[in-house]
């Protein structure tokens, strides 16, 4: 039977939007099934495994779309954490996000369940340690950040070669220079099919972070006024509204390794919208700990609703009964 015709019940899923520097972020409070799994690496595997197709319902059209990411909270497994968070998007899972984060901390601000301090966020790439500031502001510490290979050059159909470094931020990224695109809201058609041309290119190239990751995030770069801009495309090539946290701490350990930034020196990273967070890093167990701040503004509270027989209860890409119905 469809998972379509076989859900009895109207369903409702809670949640609270907010904005990070322009980039949306969804914080699912209740409705969603219950994830098997000791740690939050297990229940990641089981969302990507078993329930997908509630991935797409909360975080797709038309109930959501492509550019936003949802921050599913679960109990902490680690002992000290306010929540643990698993962070998806229009395609899949994301290890950590940093606009994310400061996106639920401002939401348990909002809902009165944290005030201004540390807060350990538990996510499937580790624990996160995030300030919150008397005026809203939000300081990510996020996990180490590392380049894994310099200087790799990619022959890009319709772009010649192309040469970037690939890092780790939380994500795996290749950042290379725009190539001469204006970094600017006014050309992301352009930005985006370079992009996306690099990533096809790096992908029939084998080209990997470690362990065989793919590089689902690209980087391009250039400056604006003197200070550094960004336009980085995400896995499901949807472009990130904000400076990117996972993005800024992947360019921060680049920087780190050239000798071109020092440990404590501020760094500061803009969006193709010109939004901006700030970063600096600490050098600490031969790693870059990258800590990026901005600030989040909720946006929305409400529920989800799928009533019994909704063809698009699962999205408007996934076919009425394809997915298994669950929880
Ligand atoms: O801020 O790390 C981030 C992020 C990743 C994808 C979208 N935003």
């Amino acid at each position: 039977m469809s998972q379509i015709s076989s859900a009895r019940a109207t369903r409702r899923v809670h949640f609270i939007d907010s904005h990070t520097a322009g980039e949306p972020t969804r914080v699912i409070l209740d409705g969603f099934p219950a994830l098997p799994g000791a740690t939050l690496a297990d229940q990641r595997s089981a969302l990507i495994r078993d329930f997908d197709a509630w991935r797409s319902l909360v975080n797709n059209e038309p109930r959501g779309n492509d550019v936003l990411v949802s921050a599913l909270l679960l109990p902490p497994s680690e002992a000290g954490c306010v929540a643990g968070v698993i962070f998806f998007n229009n395609v899949g899972p994301l290890g950590m996000c940093g606009h994310g984060t400061i996106g639920v901390i401002a939401t348990l601000a909002y809902l009165g369940r944290i005030e201004p301090g540390e807060h350990r966020l538990e996510t499937p790439v580790g624990v996160v340690a995030a300030t919150l500031h008397g005026d809203g502001r939000v300081s990510v510490q996020n996990v180490p950040a590392y380049r894994h290979q310099q200087a790799v050059t990619v022959q890009v159909p319709g772009l010649g070669d192309v040469r970037g470094d690939v890092a780790w931020g939380g994500n795996w990224f290749f950042l290379t220079d725009a190539g001469g695109e204006v970094l600017d809201a006014s050309n992301v058609e352009a930005l985006t099919d370079r992009a996306w041309r690099v990533r096809q290119a790096l992908q029939a190239a084998g080209v990997t972070g470690a362990n065989g990751a793919q590089i689902d995030h690209i980087e391009l770069l250039g400056e604006v006024g003197g200070v550094s801009r960004n336009f980085v495309l995400c896995p499901g090539r949807a472009y990130d509204r904000s400076p990117c946290g996972t993005g800024t701490s992947a360019k921060m350990a680049c920087l780190a390794a050239d000798g071109l930034l020092a440990p404590g020196q501020r760094w500061v990273q803009e969006s193709v919208i010109g939004t901006a967070f700030e970063g600096h890093y600490r050098w600490e167990d031969d790693a870059v700990h990258p800590t990026i701040t901005g600030r989040a503004y909720i946006t929305a509270q409400g529920e989800l609703i799928v009533q019994p027989g909704d063809p698009f209860a699962w999205g408007i890409r996934a076919a009425p009964d394809v997915s298994v119905e669950r929880g």
